[in-house]
């Protein structure tokens, strides 16, 4: 069976305003499972590499000041479709523009300050994963209910 894993990072704001298990619990309660969890202050490299694509765009240097300003928690998370489902419960990164129900569109107002990071597909998962976690800060593990949840 393929293991499909994601990054999600609750930022600064997030942290800042209390949301840590209000955000972890959307997540456990949809039924994926945690694999990594840490919270740390993220050096300004580590915010650069992070949001490499975004090198270009404007708002990166805010951006990457925002992410290393504080405490985020930095997750790995796993299930069927975990990627794509997580995107889903976050919304999309304007929060004015994500509906009621995601965790963006209940949350937030400010694009700038949409207080959780979701990976966007395959191959930035892995990306994202690598550079946030090292291999033994991963956890390998069977949820005890584990065969009432799916067929695999
Ligand atoms: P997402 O976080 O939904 O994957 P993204 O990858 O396009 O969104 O952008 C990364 C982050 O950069 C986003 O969460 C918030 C910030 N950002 C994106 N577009 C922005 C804009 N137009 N102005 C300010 N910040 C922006
Ligand atoms: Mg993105």
């Amino acid at each position: 069976m393929i293991k499909e894993r994601t990054f999600l990072a609750i930022k600064p704001d997030g942290v800042q305003r209390g949301y840590i298990a209000e955000i972890i619990g959307r997540f456990e309660k949809k039924g994926f499972k945690l694999v990594g969890l840490k919270q740390l202050i993220p050096s300004k490299q580590l915010a650069q590499d992070h949001y490499g694509v975004h090198r270009e765009r404007p708002f990166f240097k805010d951006l990457v000041e925002f992410i290393s300003s504080g405490p985020v928690v930095a997750m790995i998370w796993e299930g069927e479709g975990v990627i794509l489902s997580a995107r889903k419960l976050i919304g999309p990164t304007k929060p004015l523009d994500a509906e009621p129900g995601t965790i963006r569109g209940d949350l937030a107002i400010d694009i700038g300050r949409n207080i959780i990071h979701g990976s966007d597909g395959e191959e930035t998962a892995k990306f994202e994963i690598n550079l946030w976690f090292d291999k033994h800060e991963i956890c390998d593990w069977e949820t005890s209910d584990s065969e009432w949840r799916s067929e695999n």
